[in-house]
């Protein structure tokens, strides 16, 4: 799809991933030019241009080789794998590695007034969520009929604001739903951000520079433990 030979890595382009993504670039010896507005920021020393993009259009950017390798969270990985499934549409990658940053939770949460609850509580109750594909998967796996309501931010005021009953949001540590008046229940999927690739990707040259990077990956890795 890319009209270049040069290895496309999608980041995050402003939010909670990005300086992390920037000084894992760096880490791996990736000398890159970031000037704020850029959409793309070509690398002065390899053959590489990184795409800094919303972090919900990574996944979708590598499964349909625009990008050949992204970094971005478990979380919209799942979500977006979920709901090309649903549409037909090609969501498969190969996940490269799992990083040591962008660690969250996405959990159930209710007012705290309810006192604590268990799964049943939840039968035929609305939820508030920016993830109502692994929402709406989870529910049907453990039985529950509940309805999704998407919000795609301000989730955690959503019962206060008479819009859902409850809410099934990303929690690091907890103060946000805390500060809202919710009480935190199950978490359906634990998330770290990963290295995603393209998997049908060929291009030998490619190939054999990710194949030069990947064991510096694994060394800075090892070098934080
Ligand atoms: O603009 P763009 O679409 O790119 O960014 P975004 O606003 O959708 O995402 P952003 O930057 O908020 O988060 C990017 C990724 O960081 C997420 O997809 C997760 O993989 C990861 N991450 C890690 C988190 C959190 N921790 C996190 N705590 N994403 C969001 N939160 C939010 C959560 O939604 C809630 O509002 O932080 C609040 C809870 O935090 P605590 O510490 O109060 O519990
Ligand atoms: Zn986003």
């Amino acid at each position: 799809m890319s009209n270049t030979n040069r290895l496309r890595i999608a980041i995050q382009k402003g939010g909670r991933l990005s300086k992390d993504c920037q000084d894992l670039l760096k880490q791996l010896g990736v000398k890159l030019n970031l000037r704020e507005q850029r959409l793309i920021a070509h690398s002065t020393n390899m053959p590489i241009d990184v795409l800094r993009v919303r972090d919900d259009d990574i996944p979708g950017l590598v499964m349909d080789g625009v990008c050949d390798l992204g970094i971005v969270g478990e979380n919209v990985l799942v979500e977006v794998q979920a709901e090309r499934e649903r549409q037909g549409v090609p969501s498969e990658v190969s996940k490269l590695a799992k990083l040591d940053f962008g660690y969250c939770r996405l959990a159930l949460a209710w007012p705290q007034e309810l006192g604590p609850r268990d799964k049943s509580w939840f039968e035929g109750k609305r939820i508030a969520t920016t993830y109502p594909e692994i929402l709406t998967q989870w529910l049907k796996r453990e039985g529950i009929n509940a309805s999704t309501v998407m919000l795609t931010g301000s989730v955690e005021v959503a019962p206060r604001a008479g819009l859902s009953d409850a809410i099934c949001d990303l929690v690091s540590t907890g103060a946000t739903l805390e500060a809202n008046g919710l009480i935190q229940g199950d978490t359906i999927l634990e998330s770290n951000a990963c290295l995603i690739q393209n998997k049908d990707l060929q291009d030998e040259d490619k190939l054999a520079l990710i194949n030069k990077l990947m064991p510096r990956l694994r060394g800075v890795k090892q070098a934080k433990e």
